[in-house]
């Protein structure tokens, strides 16, 4: 690739933490940092520049797209599933039309330069939508079933994989003759994301970095889904792999991938977790609105055509995240957690 100006949205958040932290010193690579509050200060200096302001600020978007002539995007900045729920229409606002923005400017930038943009899209589990009766008898799921979100996140992000998907394949389509489309469209769907160096906000899948980081703390955590509930899961280091591999990939044939480690359940995390961390309190007490959520999403998802097509391929299962990313991550974080009362030696 010749040399990339990514421009990352949402960069304080977890995975954009994750991206500058793998991108910084890369070779032929500038990192513009972009979000709607300060990066933090160690990152800074991993980046070629930090803009703070609206993506839903049109003006202000084009004015760091064309700034830094910028030819590559990830654009994650988002409203989780639970924030969007608590204000769907500020959800719409950042989600679709902040994207949206995103993806305009992109497009007529691309145009005056005659320069496709590459344009990495975090999708998510949350666009399925399958019946709770059913989720468990469902084989891991494919990209094209199910596809009726019952969350605005989910809805939101629906909505913007087809935008992209217009804007990287029929953008323009009756007038464009034979000139490329703008936009190098592509899209991962992301299970539930567990950051062993971040603390997650605004999310339905949070329980379970939540149980981990209080057990890593000392302190008692109620899980706010049932014990059985299951969802496909991958860490973040894993995470980036597949955005940074994705990207990296010559032409594909399609724009929207399914990516998971594994499928487990809050009650095998807490196991694992009681493991690690002798006499951590672990409890259950479900939240019925945010049960609902999590009850539509697949507990499993199929990943081949990214196997097949990107060479995607995850690190670990559950008991080898726990062993060589999770416990050591966190115990650098917190350092050696207080014994948990009652905590057996
Ligand atoms: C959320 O919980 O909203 C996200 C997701 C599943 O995409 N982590």
């Amino acid at each position: 690739m010749s040399e990339r100006t990514i421009l990352i949205t949402g960069a304080a958040g977890e995975i954009g933490h994750g991206l500058i932290n793998a991108l910084a010193g890369q070779p032929e690579t500038r990192v513009i940092a972009m979000d709607l509050r300060e990066i933090p200060e160690h990152l800074q200096h991993k980046v070629d520049a930090v803009h703070v302001g609206d993506i839903c600020d049109r003006a202000f978007i084009e004015h760091v797209v064309s700034l830094h002539r910028v030819n590559e995007v990830m654009h994650l900045a988002a409203l989780l599933s639970t924030s969007a729920e608590r204000a769907p229409e500020q959800a719409h606002e950042v989600n679709v039309q902040g994207t949206f923005n995103l993806l305009r400017t992109s497009a007529e930038h691309a145009q005056a330069y005659d320069n496709p943009i590459r344009f990495i899209f975090p999708s998510t589990i949350a666009i399925y939508g399958v019946d709770p009766r059913e989720k468990y008898e469902l084989p891991p799921i494919r990209e094209y079933q199910a596809l009726t979100p019952i969350t605005m996140y989910g809805a939101n992000k629906l909505y913007c994989e087809a935008m992209g998907r217009y804007y990287g394949r029929y953008y323009r389509s009756i007038t464009r003759g034979q000139r490329r489309p703008p936009i190098d469209f592509r899209c991962l769907r992301l299970p539930g994301i567990i950051s062993a160096e971040t603390v997650p906000v605004g999310g339905t899948s949070d329980y379970v970095p939540e149980m981990i980081h209080a057990a890593a703390r000392g302190e008692p955590c109620v899980c706010f889904v049932r014990e059985d509930t299951a969802l496909p899961w991958m860490m973040m280091p894993e995470c980036v792999e597949a955005i940074l591999r994705l990207a990296e990939a010559p032409v594909l044939s399609r724009c929207v991938y399914n990516v998971a480690a594994f499928s487990a359940t809050a009650g095998m995390f807490a196991e694992s977790v009681c493991e690690h961390f002798p006499g951590a309190e672990i409890s259950f007490d479900a939240h019925e609105g945010r049960q609902s959520l999590v009850d539509s999403w697949p507990s499993d998802v199929d990943c081949l055509r990214a196997r097949e097509d990107w060479g995607f391929e995850p690190r670990w299962t559950l008991d080898e995240a726990m062993r060589e990313y999770i416990v050591p991550t966190v115990r650098a974080r917190y350092g050696d957690a207080p014994a948990h009362e009652g905590a057996t030696s």
